[in-house]
């Protein structure tokens, strides 16, 4: 310990230069100051978030877990070059969110380091790739903090129909961060009053997949499965094609040329996109609203048109939502099955995933109460609820049962994953089911995997 006080860095503590001393931990920052600091360091626009906000009380834990020190969340946005986000060309686009994701973590880095000086302690949480693979197995959520909820509380935008940010100025083309400081400033940012989303569907109308419904559902497998086809779960997929193809004649019939190209550019570059057409085609904010305003047909022809027209493979489960969709509503755009790669790796996963595959189109005419038993390694109880195309889950059992499925619970993770076969598994007693068999073909039928 004497040993320790006297290595030159301990005497240069204790005789008061630490940063620890210089800055006591009740000062507050100016939060103008911070604000020009922000815009200086390149963000398009910067708010301020109280950690004790009780809005923000669901999302406080996972700021806390990542950096206990929080008092202020610091979010940040950069405006992307809207005529990049809206070529119809995938690599056009695909460059300006990368280039804009990395210009973010640099931003936070520059910030970080001003504040360093200043004797205030700051983590960037960059928003986007790469995320916390470790807890794919586990929770599923890979992200660490949420930072749509943040954007809005920081008066950054509001979520529009399509689910993300509209800034009232730049509008959706905006990427997002969040630095948590150890700081409080002097003033808060409010969210806004009003949503910048004129509602105008044209989100809808664009996407592909028919994730974006005109009702405001949102069909997170169908949008995963195409956007992120050379992302997570679709190079989960490529990787099990190349395993199962018996030899090269094999693999170029389940994968193309042109894939198997498009997957190293994804590899060797950065992870590339589908579409993002949703973002691509919405006028909303201060600076696109005038041309959309103006001439509508004209707005429709050149920057919705393109995409809507292109001819291109769209990636979609069999017996999706999203299969029926293309074929309705995009003859001309090819329909290309594919696997996404995502599997609950638990029970507790299955049961908290089962709303966001939930194919609505698929349970049509379905009405039907399920118990699920659960043995084995997790013992769980749940109610699954399917009615007028909606899906309800709750723990335990309630109410009296159309159909009761009592499973090992590793048998049935095996058959999710493919690894089991049913038949096999309700023969060898693993799998019991109580009720007309029909309906676990329809229950089926609403999560096509
Ligand atoms: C998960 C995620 C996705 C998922 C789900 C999309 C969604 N609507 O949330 C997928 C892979 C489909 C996706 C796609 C896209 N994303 Co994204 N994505 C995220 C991420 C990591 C978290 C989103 C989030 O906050 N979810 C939770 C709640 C608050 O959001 P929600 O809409 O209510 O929840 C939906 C899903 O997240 C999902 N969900 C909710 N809880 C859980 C839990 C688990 C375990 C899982 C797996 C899913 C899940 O189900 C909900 C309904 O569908 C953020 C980055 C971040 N760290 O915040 C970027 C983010 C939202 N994405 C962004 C972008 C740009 C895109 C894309 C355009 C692709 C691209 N080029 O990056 C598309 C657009 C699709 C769309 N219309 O939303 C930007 C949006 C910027 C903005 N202006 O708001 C963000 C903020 C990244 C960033 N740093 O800027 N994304
Ligand atoms: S395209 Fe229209 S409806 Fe969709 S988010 Fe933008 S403004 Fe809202
Ligand atoms: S990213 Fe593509 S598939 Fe996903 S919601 Fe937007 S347009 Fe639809």
């Amino acid at each position: 310990m004497n040993k320790l006080k006297e290595h030159p860095a301990a005497k240069n503590f204790y005789e008061n230069r630490g940063i620890e001393q210089a800055f006591p931990s009740d000062r507050r920052i100016d939060t103008e100051w911070l604000r020009e600091l922000c815009l200086a360091m390149g963000a398009s626009a910067v708010g301020f978030v109280d950690i004790e906000r009780e809005s923000i009380a669901e999302h406080k834990k996972d700021i806390l877990e990542v950096y206990p020190r929080t008092k202020t969340v610091i979010v940040i946005a950069s405006k992307m070059n809207r005529e990049n986000v809206r070529a119809p060309f995938r690599n056009i686009a695909n460059v300006e969110y990368h280039k804009t994701e990395d210009n973010l973590n640099e931003i936070a880095r520059k910030i970080s380091v001003k504040l360093e000086h200043k004797g205030v302690r700051s983590m960037n949480l960059s928003g986007a790739f790469p995320f916390e693979m470790d807890r794919w197995a586990s929770e599923g959520k890979i992200w660490v903090v949420a930072l749509k909820p943040l954007a809005q509380e920081a008066g950054l935008g509001w979520m529009g129909h399509h689910r993300m940010v509209i800034h009232p100025k730049f509008g959706s083309a905006i990427f997002l961060n969040a630095m948590l400081i150890d700081t409080e400033v002097t003033t808060y940012d409010k969210p806004l009053t009003q949503s910048p989303c004129i509602e105008c569907k044209l989100c809808v109308t664009s996407c592909p997949t028919g994730a974006i419904s005109a009702d405001g559902h949102f069909d997170f497998a169908s949008c995963i499965t195409h956007n992120y086809r050379e992302k997570l779960g679709g190079f989960s997929d490529w990787v099990e094609n190349i395993v199962q193809s018996k030899n090269v004649i094999d693999y170029r019939g389940r994968v193309s040329d042109s894939e198997t190209l498009s997957m190293w550019q994804s590899l060797s570059s950065k992870a590339n996109t589908k579409c993002d057409y949703c973002m691509a085609v919405c006028p909303a904010g201060d600076d696109l609203i005038g041309e959309y305003l103006k001439d509508r047909k004209g707005y429709l022809s050149t920057v919705v048109k393109p995409h809507n027209e292109k001819e291109e493979k769209v990636y979609v489960i069999k017996g999706s939502d999203a299969e029926a969709h293309v074929a309705r509503r995009f003859p001309h755009k090819e329909v290309r099955r594919v696997g996404n790669g995502i599997r609950p790796a638990s029970i507790k996963q299955f049961m908290e995933a089962l709303p966001r595959f939930f194919q609505r189109g698929q349970s049509e005419g379905l009405e039907a109460l399920y118990h699920f038993t659960f043995k084995g390694n997790e013992n769980i109880k749940a109610t699954v609820a399917i009615k007028d195309k909606t899906i309800l889950v709750n723990e335990g059992h309630i109410g009296k049962p159309d159909l009761h499925v009592i499973a090992d619970s590793e048998t049935w993770l095996k058959f999710l994953a493919k690894e089991k076969n049913i038949v096999w598994a309700i023969i060898s007693r693993k799998i019991k089911v109580k009720g007309a068999p029909s309906l676990l073909l329809a229950f089926g039928k609403c999560f096509p995997s």
